[in-house]
């Protein structure tokens, strides 16, 4: 994308309205706008970093069987009064009614209406298990939206639902829900820690929040240091083993960890001084299983192999993808501005042409920007240099490829890592292999 050309509205000066670091970053950035409180538009620049951690959401949700489907926003009353939420969900739910005066609502989570579906299709144990997922928006009439995206009251989410036919079935999905979950933050390049939660409004008796450390988290944090050096990427578990997924879920779940609304300090006291890590956290995930709670109350059975019909083992994985974009910055960020991870990031690198009109830098910089125009935002504007560096560390590129009139006679380019600030000068091609490597 050219920057001259684009819809890339940036702030010098921090916006009065954001109390935390990640909502100034994101509207300095020119990622989001806000439209109605706590509802927000997410500009080219923020859509792409949403479809980014969406897509690593989908390939790790793929990995584990799980199956994409598309549920509407507007769901009926009806379906809710099946379950009994209607009435116990309260004013978070917002409530419409169509000119039919037909009751519908927005829906604030989908375990009704995927029951519903469930239902519809699915009559034998021999099409268990099923896990169905979505990307969709969700909206929840928070009583105090704040923090941008971080709580907002319409997001988007990854809903997840597992239907199986006994508890040690769900049980193994359970677990391979969570090994998903910690690859996909992995591979969003940030630490999220499991911990045992609360499973207020969805119910049930099995749960747990993934948190993101990060100073100026909502939560507060009390887990063991044996959580941090776990590698989910490189240690591959066998998902099909229940033996392998249960050595899996020990390790994850032995060393002690909770927010400050489960802590036990008796616990806490038996983990040694040296493995102790207090901190803050954002709660990117939860994970549920309630077992029969929603097939049960909303009639929905399967026959099993002796002709009997049964209710299926159920749980519920929520990923919030749009509270992510801003706990990954609240996680990456300096003084500048944003640090993306590589795997998020909306451009892989800004090309800042020094001396915009100058026949060599801007044959240079079009030489760069043609092998991957949508890898890289390419600086053309006739801004100072100073403006052009300060804007790149805000919006937080990965890579900074720096074409100055010295340079570029040699045929060389200074490339700044943004996460540590390294600047090597390289040619052309080196420049590029280590761009768009990987
Ligand atoms: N049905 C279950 C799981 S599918 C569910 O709704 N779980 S939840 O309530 O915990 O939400 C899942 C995730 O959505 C949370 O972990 C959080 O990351 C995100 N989320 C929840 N409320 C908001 C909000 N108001 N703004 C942004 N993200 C939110």
């Amino acid at each position: 994308m050219r920057l001259s050309r684009s819809f890339l509205p940036t702030l010098k000066e921090n916006p009065a309205e954001a109390q935390i670091v990640s909502h100034r970053l994101m509207l300095r950035a020119g990622l989001i706008r806000q439209t109605a409180s706590g509802i927000y538009a997410w500009l080219p620049a923020g859509l792409k970093v949403l479809r980014n951690i969406s897509q690593i959401v989908r390939e790790e949700q793929d990995r584990v069987d799980a199956q994409e489907v598309l549920m509407p926003t507007l769901q009926s009353a009806d379906l809710w009064r099946r379950s009994g939420r209607y009435d116990a969900y309260g004013p978070e739910m917002l409530r419409i009614q169509d000119r039919h005066k037909r009751e519908l609502l927005y829906g604030p989570t989908n375990e009704e209406m995927v029951t519903d579906l469930f239902g519809q299709s699915v009559k034998s144990y021999k099409d268990l298990p099923q896990v169905l997922y979505h990307i969709q928006w969700k909206f929840r009439d928070e009583m105090r939206p704040r923090f941008g995206v971080m709580r907002g009251r319409e997001f988007l989410m990854k809903d997840a639902y597992s239907f199986d036919v006994d508890y040690a079935s769900a049980v193994a999905t359970y677990r391979r829900m969570m090994l998903a979950y910690l690859r996909t933050f992995q591979r969003l390049g940030v630490r999220a820690v499991p911990m045992r939660a609360d499973t207020g409004p969805i119910g049930g008796e099995l749960s747990h929040e993934f948190l993101i450390l990060a100073p100026t988290g909502e939560s507060g944090v009390f887990y063991d240091a044996a959580l941090e050096d776990q590698d989910w990427l490189d240690e591959p578990v066998d998902t099909s083993s229940s033996e392998a997924l249960e050595a899996f879920f020990n390790r994850v779940t032995t060393p002690y960890a909770a927010t400050d609304e489960m802590h036990d300090t008796a616990a806490w006291d038996a983990v040694p001084d040296a493995q102790k890590r207090e901190g803050r956290g954002v709660e990117v995930g939860h994970i549920f299983y309630f077992g029969t709670k929603y097939t049960e109350s909303m009639g929905v059975s399967v026959s099993g192999a002796d002709g009997a019909q049964f209710f299926p083992e159920m749980g519920s994985y929520g990923i919030g993808v749009s509270r992510l974009a801003g706990a990954i910055i609240e996680a990456c960020h300096d003084e500048n501005g944003i640090i993306w991870p590589d795997s998020v990031a909306p451009f892989r690198a800004a090309i800042l042409n020094l001396k915009s009109g100058d026949a060599l830098c801007d044959e240079v910089c079009e030489q760069i920007y043609a092998k991957a125009p949508e890898a890289f935002l390419y600086d053309d504007r006739s801004e100072r240099a100073g403006v052009k560096f300060a804007d790149a560390d805000l919006m937080g590129h990965p890579w900074q490829i720096v074409v100055g009139p010295r340079s570029a006679k040699e045929g060389r380019v200074e490339l700044k890592r943004r996460a540590t600030g390294e600047r090597q000068e390289l040619s052309v091609d080196e420049a590029l292999a280590l761009v768009l490597a990987g």
